[in-house]
């Protein structure tokens, strides 16, 4: 509607945001996506970001994980290159120069899902916010480590996405998550203009918020995906996006909705009972074939 504040998505607006693929471009074209995710017993969080990742056109990806892991991921999925990070009892610990040193020549970055909580995440993305400008997206533990003080966030020039749902969001802003779930907009609005950042707030009706105070919402998905493990997929598919250009509020609203749409596909054959977030990964193929 015309003199509705707040924007929406249509499939046009969804399929202008796509990029591009030239047919003579080569994997550099697509960017190299870095996910800083795992720890033990949450191996599964990195599979189901990475396959979000590849299932969104990044031309290459690394995941950067506690080292023990590897045995257990590398090679599946067999797209993805692994990195080894300093850890301490299964999760990343000591790791801010080894994982700024791997992060040159990266085109965006994701960090969080299943990192665990109660470790030094805080300093790595203090680290990576201070001394690169690569674009950022900060997810689950991430956004856990970040509530010790995200006004680090504020003034930082690159692209920063933070995705938390009302839990998350709780812990990082102060409000009670009774009083998130009441005005949803006027909180992803006041922060993301307080910390410089794109703010997703997810929910039923995934708000995203401009730090400028451009607001969409988000109309696709079911609450068949309300199981663990689809955040962990947004999280892949917004920063491969990331990585391939777009800005943050392009980046957060595209991959929102492919996400979405992707859950609402895979919900047709599935059901919402029995639907899984690793379903949504080929539904996220399906969905960016009918937008370009
Ligand atoms: P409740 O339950 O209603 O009282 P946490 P997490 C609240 C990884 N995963 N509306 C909720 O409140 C993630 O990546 C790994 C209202 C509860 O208090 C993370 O690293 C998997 N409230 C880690 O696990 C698959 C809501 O938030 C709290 C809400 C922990 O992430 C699973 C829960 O949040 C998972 O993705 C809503 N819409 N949504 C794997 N296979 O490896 C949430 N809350 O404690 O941060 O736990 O989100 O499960
Ligand atoms: P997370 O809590 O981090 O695993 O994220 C859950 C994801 O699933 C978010 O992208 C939500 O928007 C989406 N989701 C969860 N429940 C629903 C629902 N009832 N309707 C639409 N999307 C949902
Ligand atoms: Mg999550």
């Amino acid at each position: 509607h015309s003199d509705c504040p707040y924007e929406q998505l249509s499939f046009e607006d969804a399929a202008a945001l796509v990029p591009k693929r030239a047919r003579d471009s080569h994997k550099g074209s697509y960017g190299h996506a870095a996910l800083i995710c795992g720890s033990a017993g949450m191996a599964g969080a990195a599979r189901l970001s990475a396959g979000g990742a590849l299932r969104s056109g990044t031309g290459l990806l690394t995941l950067m994980l506690p080292g023990s892991l590897l045995p257990l991921l590398n090679g599946d999925p067999p797209e993805a290159m692994c990195l080894a990070l300093p850890e301490k009892d299964g999760r990343i610990h000591g790791a801010a120069q080894a994982a700024l040193s791997a992060l040159a020549g990266k085109s965006a970055v994701g960090i969080g899902p299943g990192l665990g909580k109660d470790c030094d995440h805080f300093s790595l993305i203090r680290h990576i916010l201070e001394q690169t400008d690569i674009p950022m997206l900060i997810d689950a533990d991430g956004l856990n480590a970040l509530a010790q003080d995200p006004d680090i966030l504020r003034g930082r020039a690159a692209p920063v996405v933070l995705t938390p749902h009302p839990g998350e969001m709780a812990r990082l802003c102060g409000w009670k998550v009774q009083d998130i779930l009441q005005d949803p907009v006027g909180c992803a609005v006041e922060f993301a203009a307080r910390w410089g950042c794109v703010v997703l707030l997810k929910g039923s009706a995934t708000v995203i918020a401009s730090p400028e105070g451009r607001v969409t919402f988000n109309a696709t998905g079911n609450p068949g995906m309300a199981a663990g493990g689809s955040g962990d997929v947004l999280s892949g598919v917004i920063t491969a996006l990331l990585g391939q250009g777009l800005g943050g509020y392009d980046a957060a609203r595209l991959g929102s909705y492919v996400h979405g749409a992707a859950g609402d596909l895979a919900a047709r054959e599935m059901g919402y009972h029995g639907l899984t977030a690793s379903d949504m990964h080929k539904g996220l193929a399906r969905v960016f074939a009918r937008l370009s």
